[in-house]
């Protein structure tokens, strides 16, 4: 009997830990070896020029997410991770959303009835818990934890998705006790309601007055309410989707004193600015996500944070909406008003080669940390780990082979979401994952899909043990 089922022989296997020339043997879908001249496999894989890298964990994108206001996402679970596994990635956690008045058991199973049979590569799921009754707070959402959806999202605007406060304390009060990890998007909805009706009463109603509506500092109160909060809660938060200075400021003022804040960005908030939303016509919405894009100041500082290990987790938001057509951007009409506009960029198949050209071609972040950032330490974070997140001995056979030199210009042409347009149109980029394998199994050769929908499985999570309180204390009470 062959050993191996598979063996990745001559390549350069990196982690978030260490990069080493070896060969990495594969069996019943598992890494079972890691080591030189392995044993022949019944297949095998000539990495030689490759960078053997465990496959990305996508820890925040939106797929098949019901919205309520007339838009349709494009990307269900089939696509989205069709488009995903194209671009590296082989794990991803896409949300199921509760609807007020909805149990947030409801909302788990008619989200599980969406992918089910469909995905190509592995998913799990975090909660967004939008209406935190009794019921919610004292029974469902324990029993969820305790059924492996261990992390959730909370959010601090949005009308029908925002907690006050003290819904805010009562969450994280839960998350301490059940050991969940709490993700939140930290905008202060009020000041952005106020800034949206002084520019539409003004007529500034186009793209570009998105970014006007949602400023750095709406944000940078925001982050530091959650981190308030969190603080009285006695838990540790991840604050999602970080676009810039001022937050960056709260958060590492709090990791300054020794909270355990953990931190998110995104490609958008390090290849666009808020001018990408002042393009002719409606075109600016394709940039319409929040927070906004920044400007350049505020990209170096996302970088800062990436190199000098603010950031955790280097995440997508993909968020699909076609650009044309009755359900996407131009829901509400072609000259719909900015606060109409179905927020959000699709980025799944483009965020790791972004990174890795700009981050690690260019010298910025070492490839261990280009790991970290998009495999290891989301899996970490949300109960994976070291089942994904890593090429060891006993880890899921999870793997993107990628051709450091191969030189590609981004085009939606090339891409394998069901959107039609990408934000990063025309950027070029040295470094491409030119196989990916889920399990064991080729997903991905070379821009083509060879996985069924179907292939993908859920994967229920451990409590991260990162969403441990620093303190033993039972909080301030
Ligand atoms: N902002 C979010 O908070 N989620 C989806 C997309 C977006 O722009
Ligand atoms: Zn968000
Ligand atoms: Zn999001």
């Amino acid at each position: 009997m062959d050993p191996f089922d598979l063996v990745i022989r001559h390549g350069t296997v990196a982690t978030a830990g260490d990069v080493q020339r070896c060969d990495v043997g594969i069996r019943g879908g598992r890494v079972v070896a890691l080591g030189e001249g392995l044993a022949k496999g019944k297949e095998e894989i000539d990495a030689t020029g490759l960078l053997v890298l465990p496959g990305g964990v996508d820890a925040h994108c939106h797929f098949d997410q019901p919205t309520g206001d007339g838009s349709v996402m494009a990307d269900d679970f089939t696509s989205g991770t069709r488009s995903a596994a194209c671009g590296g990635t082989t794990t991803v956690i896409p949300f199921a959303c509760q609807m007020k008045g909805q149990s947030l058991r409801a909302a788990v199973e008619d989200y599980h009835r969406r992918a089910d049979g469909k995905a190509v590569i592995d998913y799990a799921f975090h909660l967004i818990v939008t209406d935190p009754t009794e019921q919610v707070i004292g029974q469902e959402l324990p029993a969820l934890i305790r059924d492996g959806y261990t992390s959730f999202k909370i959010y601090m605007t949005y009308d029908s998705l925002k907690l006050n406060d003290r819904q805010i304390l009562e969450v994280l009060d839960v998350a301490r006790r059940e050991g969940a990890m709490v993700m939140i998007h930290a905008e202060n909805s009020d000041c952005i309601a106020w800034l949206t009706d002084k520019l539409e009463l003004a007529g500034k109603t186009a793209p570009k007055y998105h970014a006007a509506a949602r400023p750095m500092v709406v944000e940078r109160e925001a982050t530091h309410r959650a981190i308030a909060l969190a603080e009285l809660a006695d838990v540790p938060i991840l604050i999602v989707h970080v676009s810039g200075a001022e937050a960056v400021e709260q958060i590492r003022w709090a990791q300054g004193r020794g909270m355990r804040i953990y931190a998110e960005t995104c490609p958008q908030y390090l290849f666009l600015t808020a001018d990408d939303l002042d393009q002719p016509g409606h075109e600016g919405s394709k940039c319409i996500c929040s927070p906004p894009p920044r400007d350049k100041a505020n990209q170096q500082v996302i970088w800062d944070g990436l190199q000098g290990g603010v950031f955790q987790v280097f995440s997508s938001d993909h968020a699909p909406f076609r650009f044309d057509g009755p359900d996407g951007k131009q829901v509400h009409g072609a000259d719909a008003p900015f606060s109409k506009v179905p927020n959000g960029i699709p980025g799944v198949e483009t965020r790791l080669p972004l990174l890795f050209s700009a981050g690690v071609g260019e010298g910025r972040i070492t490839l261990e940390q280009f790991v970290a950032l998009t495999s290891a330490n989301p899996a970490r974070l949300y109960g994976l780990y070291p089942r994904k997140g890593t090429i060891a001995v006993g880890s899921d056979a999870d793997v993107a082979l990628w051709d450091p030199q191969r030189e590609v210009t981004i085009s939606n042409a090339l891409l394998h979401h069901n959107v039609d347009y990408t934000p990063y149109e025309g950027i070029r980029v040295t470094g491409w994952p030119v196989l990916t394998l889920s399990r064991g199994a080729v997903v991905q050769r070379d821009g083509t899909l060879t996985a069924q929908p179907g292939h993908g499985q859920f994967l229920p999570c451990d409590l991260p043990a990162p969403a441990r309180p620093r303190t033993g204390r039972a909080g301030a009470v």
